[in-house]
């Protein structure tokens, strides 16, 4: 079973080359067939090649470096990626190392199961790692809530926005001409058209690692940007707020 992973990548040189490296040496112990698609989001910075030239350097064959000149946002990355991405499992992960492997190593073994279509982690999910703030909690509880009333989930989500999502070929490839957001609703945006397929989604536990760089996805924004996206979303779904109104009663 081959793995393609598309890794957004906006001005990550100084976190870029650890991510790499210990992604394709995690994938090549735990599974041997893969590619690492980076996606450069504009070429801001000396990302592109540091990466090129530690690929290189190393002869590492299982890598691609693709990109554009303008940044356009995450959602744009990660369409690009998975658009030329040919495994049989396709996903994406951010290009820093906040995320620990040991998600992705839950998120791979769930995804072998053959009827497993979708694998999203969660930050709420009783086994995860991650501490948050009271603050940081509310406001993302909020957000979610937002996204359950005015979009079509897939049963079970309590968490949309972390940076590691695998799908099964088939259905990704399906979902992917009609997506449209460019910025950090991307997650909302796939979830949305998953749910519309009826397709259920495996929730497993999201973990952390301890030293993290700064986000640059939670500020005021970045989240303004969210909450208009996921307001046109529900209108590109025609589904009327008055209607969806009664999900109000199923959120926890
Ligand atoms: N901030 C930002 N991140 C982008 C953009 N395009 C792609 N990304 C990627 O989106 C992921 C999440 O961004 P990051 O800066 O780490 O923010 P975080 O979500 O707060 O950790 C990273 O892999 C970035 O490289 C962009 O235009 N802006
Ligand atoms: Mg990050």
């Amino acid at each position: 079973m081959k793995i393609s992973l598309v890794l957004p990548t906006y001005k990550k040189e100084k976190e870029v080359i650890e991510q790499l490296d210990r992604l394709y040496s995690y994938l090549t112990r735990k599974n041997s067939d893969f590619e690492l698609i980076f996606v450069i989001d504009g070429y801001v910075d000396n990302t592109r090649e540091i990466l090129e030239k530690y690929i290189k350097e190393n002869r590492l064959s299982k890598v691609k470096v693709v990109g554009y000149r303008e940044n356009i946002g995450k959602g744009y990355a990660i369409r690009y990626g998975m658009k030329i991405a040919d495994g049989d499992v396709i996903g994406f992960t951010d290009a820093d190392n906040d995320i620990h492997l040991r998600s992705l190593g839950y998120a791979i073994n769930s995804i072998k199961n053959e009827d497993t279509l979708a694998v999203i982690p969660s930050k709420f999910h009783k086994d995860s790692n991650v501490e948050m703030s009271f603050q940081r909690k509310f406001l993302s509880t909020l957000l979610v809530d937002l996204n359950k009333i005015l979009l079509r989930l897939p049963k079970d989500i309590d968490d949309i926005g972390c940076g590691l999502k695998l799908f099964k070929r088939d259905l990704i490839k399906k979902v992917l001409p009609v997506l449209t957001v460019d910025e950090f609703a991307i997650d909302s945006d796939i979830l949305n058209e998953i749910g519309k397929l009826n397709v259920d989604v495996e929730v497993i536990p999201f973990f952390l690692s301890k030293n993290r760089s700064d986000s640059t996805s939670t500020n005021l924004s970045a989240e303004l940007g969210m909450i208009r996206d996921i307001f046109r979303l529900s209108l590109k779904n025609k589904y009327f707020f008055g209607i969806k109104i009664f999900n109000l009663l199923s959120i926890k």
